[in-house]
């Protein structure tokens, strides 16, 4: 999910084409308000955490645009692409390496687990927002 921070300072095209470029396939893709209820399930892991109040209010300021991404080991693979959490100690070459420096204001979040992507995609997508489809592609990608 590309967070408020990152739609406003448009980095959701440099976002999508780091993980098309990387080889994995877009199944569902969404531009939306999140809503308190959304965004305190979203985070429910870290309710009990002092900065759960600024991030839900920080995530339901702006909208934010919601992918789906599938591939070998996307998760992690993912996260790696997306860099540490606090901005200030990704490495050069990840997302928020790139733009960002303050952990607040870390411009994506990613699934940290394939339990966590089912969670949070039934969370935030319908099935009819799933594309089903096989890429020509797909033969250059994987062996
Ligand atoms: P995310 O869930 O957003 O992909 O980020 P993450 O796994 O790298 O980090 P996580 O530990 O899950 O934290 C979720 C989000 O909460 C904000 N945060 N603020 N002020 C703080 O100390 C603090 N710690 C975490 C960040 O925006 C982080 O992405
Ligand atoms: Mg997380």
């Amino acid at each position: 999910m590309v967070k408020p921070d990152g739609v406003q300072r448009a980095l959701v095209g440099e976002v999508i084409r780091r993980f098309e470029s990387k080889g994995f396939i877009l199944v569902g893709l969404k531009m939306m308000q999140v809503s308190r209820e959304l965004a305190e399930k979203h985070y429910e892991v870290h309710k009990e955490r002092p900065f759960f109040g600024s991030l839900v209010e920080f995530i339901i300021s702006a909208p934010v645009v919601a992918m789906v991404w599938e591939g070998d080991g996307v998760v992690s693979a993912a996260r790696k692409i997306i860099g540490a959490t606090n901005p200030l100690s990704a490495e050069p070459g990840t997302i928020r390496g790139d733009y960002g420096v303050n952990i607040g204001r870390n411009l994506i979040h990613g699934s940290d687990a394939l339990e966590t992507a089912a969670r949070e995609i039934s969370l935030w997508f319908s099935n009819d927002e799933l594309a089903n489809w096989e890429p020509t592609i797909k033969p250059w990608l994987y062996e």
